[in-house]
């Protein structure tokens, strides 16, 4: 039984702000990860400020079970020393999972000491909506408490089999949902595949060819072991209005197969990715930003189709309202990343 239409956008706690009935238009091209008990790395928060869309204070995985206090303090105090709103740059959490020891403390210490700085808590291992739910009602009771002036958003990590089962419902759970992530590792180990690599391909997954007569070698090509999870994820993602991103890629040393990966998941319509390490930035920054040429092109299709409907060529190839829509997909990401970096804005010549 699904709450009436007009409960969904009521708050869920006595003095909490109204959901939001539309997501911040913003560019999230790249989350960047910060160890939050690292001191050396919250230094450098502002300068990293200048180079990625969002940071993120991360408390859970990755953190030593005897820091997680001081990754706690660290995410308050980067939220409050460095203006993230002003920088223009999101500021996130990722929180420590529900059933955890540290879970309790995240939450109500980020929403009681930094709840008007802080964009988005990311939730890790989310196994249904009752997850949401649960977020949610608590969330608005500290926003309440706390005099919290616009609701925090969530976001969830796909990372476990029944998350995957239950991505639809996870995604309609709450109007804070801000989007889901594809998280390779805890689903690989949830679903118990035999792979050791946070994301990207396995040499052993392929296809192979029919035998040869003669007995020679047969081909055989790699194929994408998340392909499935991506699609499922992505569709639930858009039915709800929500922003779908893959989440991290582990071998820092591979960069075409990172940037590959990233590139799989912006064609299939993710908005960003996850940047554990500075040299990851870059590969997120020229993927999910969109080409030139492609703008370019994007652009021409729009000015050939002015109201988006009827037939046109351009360059010999068809043009229908359809194609006018998958244009303006583009030439819209374009001029959200024109609007935050000018020499982009003169190379799409928007
Ligand atoms: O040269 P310097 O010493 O001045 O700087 C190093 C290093 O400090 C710095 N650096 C970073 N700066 C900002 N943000 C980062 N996330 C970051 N990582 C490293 O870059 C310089 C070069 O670093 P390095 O190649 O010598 O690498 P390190 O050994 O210093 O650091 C490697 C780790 C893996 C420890 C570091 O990159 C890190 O902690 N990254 C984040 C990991 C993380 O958040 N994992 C959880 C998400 S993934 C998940 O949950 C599922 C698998
Ligand atoms: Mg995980």
């Amino acid at each position: 039984m699904n709450k009436p239409p007009r409960a969904f956008f009521s708050p869920l706690a006595s003095g909490a702000p109204a959901p939001m009935r539309e997501l911040p238009v913003t560019l999230e091209r790249m989350i960047h990860f910060v160890p939050a008990h690292n001191a050396k790395l919250r230094s450098r928060v502002p300068d990293m400020a200048k180079q990625v869309d969002v940071i993120l204070a991360n408390l859970e995985d990755a953190i030593p079970a005897d820091a997680k206090d001081a990754a706690r303090a660290g995410a308050v105090e980067m939220g409050k020393s460095f203006d993230f709103a002003s920088a223009g740059v999101g500021y996130w959490s990722r929180i420590n999972a529900l059933n955890s020891p540290w879970h309790l403390d995240d939450v109500t210490t980020l929403v009681g000491e930094i709840g008007d700085k802080l964009d988005v808590i990311m939730v890790p291992k989310v196994e249904g909506p009752w997850d949401i739910h649960y977020m949610d009602q608590l969330l608005a009771l500290l926003e309440a408490k706390h005099g919290v002036k616009r609701p925090i958003m969530l976001h969830a990590i796909l990372e476990t089999a029944q998350g995957v089962a239950n991505v639809e419902a996870i995604a309609g759970a709450s109007p804070r949902m801000h989007g889901i992530c594809l998280g390779p590792a805890d689903l690989a180990a949830s679903r118990k595949m035999k792979t050791t690599r946070v994301g990207g391909g396995h040499p052993g997954y392929r296809v192979l060819s029919d035998a040869n007569a003669d007995g020679g070698e047969r081909a055989s090509a790699q194929q994408d072991l998340w392909h499935y999870t991506f699609a499922k994820m992505v569709d639930a993602c858009v039915m709800h209005g929500l922003k779908p991103m893959y989440g991290p890629f582990g071998d820092f040393d591979d960069e075409a197969a990172c940037e590959q990966q990233f590139r799989n998941a912006y064609l299939m319509g993710c908005v960003g990715a996850w940047t554990l390490h500075p040299s990851q930035i870059a590969i997120a920054k020229r993927v999910f930003t969109p080409a030139v040429d492609e703008v370019k092109l994007a652009m021409r299709m729009i000015e050939a189709m002015p109201d988006g409907t009827g037939v046109a060529l351009v360059d010999g190839k068809m043009l229908d309202d359809a194609t006018w829509k998958q244009a303006k997909v583009i030439v819209d990401l374009a001029r959200l990343v024109a609007a935050r970096e000018p020499e982009m804005a003169r190379a799409y010549g928007l």
